[in-house]
């Protein structure tokens, strides 16, 4: 409880840096009034677009906003923000699935992480080792990465720090080799959790999406029901731009799950309700900075709480 509570602290001292940039200034736009006017609401949209929520995901929050509140009630800055922050977690509630690491059949649950350079992959698998472990699973970790000699030390830095397993091939070695093989490892030796790490960047896009997808029919080859969790990790700073990516590697792998990390940097978080509106697939974990404790279960009510209120 103590732990969830500081996260949520942290989340919120961390997203525009404590400054949401929904609320921010809102006040000081009404006008001597005092209430809002359709000025505040132009504003407002403004702000919504400003903090990457999306053309369509605004809309749709704009338009609630009009049908929930009457004249009255739009007028009122204290019923104005409630209402916002009701549409904006009544867009995110269906996106909250948490990721239970369970399959009802035999063998391990694989998960394939997927996303472009420096998204945070290999971070976010080590987070996610060590929570995984924490909760008392037993965890492999499998090299996929086997483009840069660092990515294959980083994932076993943390394989290491974790003491947890790591498969890895020499660099420049097959990734789906490298899937392949942990597969089979994971079946043999009982494990319940394998995180199957990837490279982001190929020669060309479309040489990255053609690897990913061999590396799941190479794994699904070794064990038919996996992967049971494809995860798709975007860096939340990179605006827009996550959408188109997210897009892609839907189209590509078809993913079951997103991560969205460096909420901390000068990501303005309203990305992940263009992605919520946008592609509806469940945002499993949110990353708020480099440390293992850095990374936990999205819940929508909490980070609605943290981009429409003020921190402090
Ligand atoms: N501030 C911050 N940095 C992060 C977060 N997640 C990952 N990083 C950093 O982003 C950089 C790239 O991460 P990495 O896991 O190597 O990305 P990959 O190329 O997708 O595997 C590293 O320096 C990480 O420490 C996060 O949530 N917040
Ligand atoms: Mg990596």
């Amino acid at each position: 409880m103590s732990e969830k509570k500081g996260f949520f602290q942290r989340l919120r001292e961390r997203l525009n840096k404590g400054d949401s940039i929904l609320t921010r200034d809102i006040t000081e736009l009404l006008p001597s009034s005092g209430k809002p006017d359709e000025g505040t609401l132009e504003e407002l949209e403004t702000r919504l677009l400003m903090a990457d929520v999306g053309v369509d995901a605004t809309r749709k929050i704009m338009d609630g906003l009009y049908e929930r509140l009457d004249r009255k009630a739009l007028a009122d800055g204290a019923q104005l923000m409630a209402g916002l922050e009701a549409e904006i977690e009544s867009l995110l509630g269906p996106v909250e699935v948490p990721l239970v690491p369970e399959h009802s059949g035999e063998g391990p649950f694989v998960i394939l992480v997927v996303g472009v350079n420096g998204a945070g992959k290999t971070t976010t698998i080590g987070k996610l080792a060590r929570r995984f472990r924490d909760e008392g699973r037993s965890v492999m970790l499998a090299a996929g990465d086997t483009f840069r000699a660092a990515a294959v030390e980083q994932l076993q830095a943390w394989g290491e720090r974790n003491e947890v397993p790591v498969i890895a091939h020499a660099t420049g070695a097959d990734s789906a080799a490298v899937a392949h093989d942990a597969v089979q490892s994971a079946l043999a030796r009982g494990t319940d959790v394998l995180m199957i790490d990837t490279a982001g960047r190929l020669h060309t896009q479309a040489g990255l999406m053609d690897e990913l997808r061999k590396v799941k029919r190479v794994i699904q080859k070794a064990m038919p029901s996996a992967p049971h969790e494809t995860l798709l990790v975007l860096d939340g700073s990179t605006g827009q731009n996550a959408i188109a990516q997210a897009r892609e590697f839907n189209s590509a792998v078809d993913l079951s799950g997103l991560v969205v990390t460096k909420l901390d940097g000068s990501a303005r978080g309203g990305v992940i309700l263009a992605v919520a509106r946008e592609l509806g697939v469940p945002v499993r974990f949110i990353g708020i900075g480099e440390g293992a404790e850095d990374l936990d279960v999205f819940r929508a009510k909490d980070f609605t709480r943290a981009l429409v209120e003020k921190s402090g």
